[in-house]
Formats: C-alpha cells, structure tokens, sequence
C-alpha cells in the first residue's frame, strides 16, 4: 500500500460521486502514480462500504476483462474484480434510463449462482462446478467514471470495474445441462447483429473467471458465499449504447435477454 487511508477515502468519494452525478473524471493514477494493486482495491472496498452504510446491499460480484475481444479493446492484459450493488439491477426486458449514465456500453456474460463456499488459495475448477447451483445469462451496461473511457487497471479496479447497472435472464440451466465453452452468444442492437461470441472467448471456460475469483478473495483473505451471484465478464468486446436503442442477447440454450434504452 502507497496510500495513505485519507487519500483512499478521499479517492473513494471522488469516484462515487463521479458515478451518482453521471460527471466522469480523469483516471487517477495521473495524479497518483505509485497507488498498486492493493491501494485499488481498497478504494473499491472504501466505495462498497460507503454503499452499504447508506443502505445498499451487495447482491453479486463480476469479474471483468476476462475474454480476450475486452482484453484487446482495453489494451489490457489482467482480469479484474468488483461487486454489484441492488439499485444497479434492472428487470429484463425494461428501460434503462441513459441520463443517470455517462457512457454507457453493453456486454452479454454468462453468470451463475453458487450453492456452496468457496476459498482461495488453490481453488480449482473442479471444486467450482461442485459449487455451481446454476447458470444464468445477463447483459453488464458498464460505464466507466472515467472520461473516453480511458483508463490503466488500478484506475478500473477502483471504480470498481465500471459497473453501472445490470440486467439478469430469466431463464436458469443446471451446469451439466451446457457446454459453457460452445455456449453460443449473439449480442443485437436494433436488430442488427454487434457482436458475437462463445462461451470460451472468457478465458478459455467461463467457470475460470470464478476460479480467478475465488482465489483473489482468498488471498484477501476473503470467501465466495454460498448464494453468491458471480458475472463472469463479457464474451465480445463491449458495444455503446445511447437513448432510443434497443438491446437483445440470445444465449444458445439459456434464453435472450433484452432492454431498451431511454
Ligand atoms: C471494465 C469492466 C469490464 C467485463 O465484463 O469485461 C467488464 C471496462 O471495460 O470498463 O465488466
Ligand atoms: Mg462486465
């Protein structure tokens, strides 16, 4: 850690205030150069816990920049962790207001719901099937605080991944119902087809995002409780949105899942 709590806290609020005032800044690792990984994700904690003194319950975690289409369009190599907060879930099918958004971005992710703990170090994949209760598709709309989107990793961690809102599918599959890597994704903006992928552009097998997951909080010292709802990051490269466009995913055997926005 290179920061100091103040600046953590500070760092915090910034960024939060960015996200509820729709106002993007600047990343901050230009004014703070030699903040690392672990003064990144205490800024992310700093914001979770100043969300969940107001009221707001964390309902998930993500994973991002987990398949190699994000990867490239990020100029990234690493994926990245946050959480997701109820008041960011939207109903499927809805409206997702763009004025509460700076810049707002779509992406179609395969998610499950664990039925069991799971704990790093040394979380493997095995283990995270045994916890999988089941799968769920859902669309991320991801809108980073900072401006052009432009941004470094502990810039993203801290903003806690660019979550913004969330829309989950109703329709759930057990785990061995799926091929999670052939799983086919079509991503349609107004009736057009934006992108396209399978279940493997996420590092090879979605399940690994978990894993991933899994072994951060461990090292953390942290746990994945059983219930917990995880988005294993984005297929294909993210796709911008703007009022008056319609969204709708179609996951091979798991249903589509669609929005609009205003
Ligand atoms: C960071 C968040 C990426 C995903 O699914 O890859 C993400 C960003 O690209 O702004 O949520
Ligand atoms: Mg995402």
């Amino acid at each position: 850690m290179n920061l100091t709590p103040q600046t953590i806290a500070g760092l915090a609020e910034h960024l939060e205030s960015a996200e509820l005032l729709a106002r993007d800044v600047t990343k901050i690792t230009d004014e703070h150069p030699g903040m690392d990984w672990d003064d990144a994700y205490a800024i992310q904690d700093e914001i979770r816990r100043r969300k969940e003194a107001h009221g707001q319950r964390t309902v998930g975690m993500k994973a991002g920049l987990t398949s190699f289409a994000k990867m490239k369009q990020m100029g990234v190599d690493t994926p990245v962790f946050g959480f997701l907060s109820d008041y960011m879930s939207r109903p499927e099918g809805g409206e997702i207001r763009t004025s509460e958004l700076i810049h707002p971005k779509v992406e179609a992710e395969i998610c499950v719901v664990t039925k069991a703990a799971l704990k790093g170090p040394g979380c493997h994949l095995a283990q995270v099937m045994a916890a999988i209760d089941f799968v769920v598709p859902a669309v991320e709309i991801i809108d980073s605080r900072y401006r052009d989107f432009k941004f470094d990793l502990k810039s993203v961690v801290a903003d806690n991944t660019s979550a913004a809102r969330f829309v989950v599918g109703s329709r759930m599959r057990a785990l061995d119902e799926l091929d999670l890597r052939t799983l086919g994704v079509v991503l349609e903006k107004n009736g057009q087809i934006a992108a396209m992928a399978a279940g493997a552009a996420v590092l090879g097998h979605p399940l690994t995002a978990v894993v991933m997951l899994a072994n951060h909080l461990g090292a953390r010292g942290q746990e994945l409780p059983a219930g917990s709802f995880v988005m294993t990051g984005g297929v294909t490269e993210a796709i911008a949105v703007q009022a008056g466009d319609h969204v709708n995913v179609r996951f091979q055997d798991l249903g589509s899942v669609s929005m609009r926005f205003v």
